[in-house]
């Protein structure tokens, strides 16, 4: 109630015109009191004009700091980067699979060569190819029994050998190859004993290479023996055959 008539007083005071300061409002020489006892109230003058508007206040206090704003956009892609260094090497994995089984090789039998022959009796005859004809395997026949040669029918190195007895003469015997001696063996025959003569050799034979024993000399070494239970022998074979 008393901001009410406060402001009620507001309006009232100006229509008065009395005790009014503010610039613009006309000021009213104020009447002898004694002067308006009773006389009439004449009619309320109109109001002033407003008055000019008042200079800018100060500036206020900055005001507290803002929220957070929202986080901006993605930026674009940036550049590669340089290789980087090689790591170290990984653990080895596990063994793979067994890979399949390889075409058949070509047949073995086109390589095999091999006899193995001995003496049924003495020999008597020199400088002719010793006759071997007690077989102990001649499989592929490269060795003919009737001339007591060897036929090479598959190039490579061949390994040849002999074992002997001797009784009752000296022994000199050679191996040819393509009729010419390349081994010889030479045996002493001791008075009353049987004596041994030996050799071995490998030879590279080409096709058609013929391979055989031979009394060398003058025909008197030709102690070559054999019988039931005394074995003189003549064995040859193929080592490696040619690859080319
Ligand atoms: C030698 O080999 C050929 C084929 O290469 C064959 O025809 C011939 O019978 C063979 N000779 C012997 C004695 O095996
Ligand atoms: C052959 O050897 C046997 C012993 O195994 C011997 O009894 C025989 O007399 C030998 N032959 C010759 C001609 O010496
Ligand atoms: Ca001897």
């Amino acid at each position: 109630m008393q901001l009410l008539r406060a402001v009620l007083l507001l309006f009232v005071l100006p229509i008065h015109g009395q005790d009014t300061t503010s610039e613009g409002i006309e000021v009213l020489p104020p009447l002898p009191k004694g002067a308006c006892t009773g006389w009439m109230a004449g009619i309320p003058g109109h109001p002033g004009h407003n008055g000019t508007p008042g200079r800018d206040g100060r500036d206020g206090a900055p005001g507290e700091k803002g929220e957070k704003g929202d986080p901006g956009l993605v930026g674009p892609k940036g550049d590669t980067g340089e290789i980087g260094v090689t790591g170290d090497e990984g653990p080895r994995g596990f063994p793979g699979n067994p890979g399949r089984k390889g075409e058949p090789g070509e047949g073995a039998y086109v390589y095999r060569s091999a006899f193995s022959v001995g003496l049924e009796t003495r020999v008597t005859v020199p400088n002719v190819p010793i006759r071997f004809t007690k077989i102990f395997y001649n499989q592929q026949n490269h060795y003919d029994g009737t001339t007591g040669k060897f036929h090479c029918n598959i190039s490579g190195l061949y390994y040849f050998s002999y074992h002997i007895t001797v009784y009752l003469k000296d022994v000199k015997v050679s191996l040819f190859r393509k009729d010419k001696a390349v081994l010889f063996t030479y045996d002493q025959y001791q008075e009353k004993n049987v004596d041994q003569a030996s050799g071995s050799v490998l030879l590279h034979l080409e096709v058609g290479d013929q391979v055989w024993l031979q009394v060398y000399g003058d025909g008197s070494h030709n102690g070559l023996y054999a019988d039931n239970v005394n074995d003189s022998t003549f064995t040859g074979f193929l080592l490696y055959h040619d690859t080319n």
